[in-house]
């Protein structure tokens, strides 16, 4: 038997397990757009935000977040898309394509920067040389996001960032930090990093929403959404195995992962030393750093030396 929205009683698309309620599109909307506005004000993430750079990849949750911005705050804050060409063969380019509509069907300010052209260095370039460089193209890409999301903020004189950071992100990184017994490193778990040290202000407004609600309020709003994962995104091992186990908890248990992430902030993060950041500028780039040089001025030597050092062997190779 098709099951009735609790509310207006047109056919039901989910189930919501906290009031047990059934829900139809409009009114699922309608409740993941409070959840939004609950969590922005609960954790005070829009507090003295003017202006508002939002982080999108053109994947799900980046581009949920950007519709649901624009819904619900365009009228109170200028908000501006943000999107980086990374350099990932076909997959950058298509959700690049995808971002790039959906700022314009909205009429939204944005930005785009080209990592290759504006830095001379791709991810595809750190992938193919990732034994040189020593570390996974994954950890070099997040320094390269943080710091053009960060430099991009200053430059549109943004007061804060958002991020599309969901709860599964959050659960997961939970379970990583406990994994490798750092618990000193979950006070890094929040909704809303303050600006400090020339560091813009970070905020998660889908924090407190899972994967599959973000993905269910997409399809029922027709959003288009660049749906291929990346292809350096790890497939197997550690993380994944933590994935599957907060799937079968939520499922034997729904509401484990709010619970999970709402319990540690509460009861375990006051009670943890707050980080330390030191207040430098980067002698190169002059950008925010905890060291003389940044990380991304660090990664960008190590990579157009590597880069430089190829040519020069491709050229030595042609003239003999
Ligand atoms: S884009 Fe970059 Fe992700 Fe691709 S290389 Fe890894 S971090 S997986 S979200
Ligand atoms: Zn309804
Ligand atoms: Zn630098």
């Amino acid at each position: 038997m098709v099951k009735r929205c609790s509310l207006c009683s047109a056919p039901a698309i989910t189930q919501i397990y906290e009031t047990r309620q059934y829900l139809c599109s409009k009114h699922y909307s309608e409740y993941f757009e409070r959840r939004i506005i609950k969590t922005i004000e609960k954790f005070k993430l829009l507090k003295n935000v003017n202006r508002l750079l939002l982080a999108v990849s053109g994947g799900k949750d980046s581009t949920v977040l950007l519709y649901v911005m624009h819904k619900l705050f365009s009228n109170k804050i200028d908000l501006v898309g943000f999107t980086i060409d990374l350099g990932i063969g076909e997959y950058s380019k298509k959700s690049t394509e995808v971002a790039i509509r959906n700022y314009r069907k909205l009429g939204i300010e944005y930005v785009i920067i080209d990592l290759k052209k504006n830095y001379e260095f791709s991810i595809d370039d750190i992938a193919q040389h990732r034994r040189k460089l020593r570390r996974p193209p994954c950890s070099l890409c997040g320094v390269v996001k943080r710091y053009l999301m960060n430099k991009t903020a200053l430059e549109v004189n943004a007061d804060a960032i958002a991020t599309g950071h969901n709860l599964d992100d959050l659960a997961l990184f939970i379970m990583s930090i406990l994994h490798g017994g750092k618990a000193e490193e979950l006070a890094k778990l929040t909704l809303h990093n303050p600006s400090i040290n020339g560091f813009v202000a970070k905020i998660k407004p889908l924090g407190l929403v899972s994967d599959k609600e973000t993905l269910l309020y997409a399809l029922v709003n027709g959003i288009e959404f660049y749906g291929e994962e990346c292809p350096y995104a790890p497939r197997s091992g550690f993380r994944n195995t933590i994935i599957k186990i907060l799937d079968i908890a939520e499922n034997d248990h729904p509401g484990f992962k709010k619970h999970l992430v709402l319990n540690i902030m509460r009861h375990i993060i006051p009670k943890l030393p707050k980080p330390e950041g030191r207040i430098m500028k980067c002698k190169i780039c002059g950008m925010p750093a905890s060291y003389e040089v940044c990380s991304f001025c660090k990664v960008k030597m190590s990579i157009t030396k590597i880069l430089k050092n190829k040519d020069k062997e491709q050229s030595d190779r042609n003239s003999n």
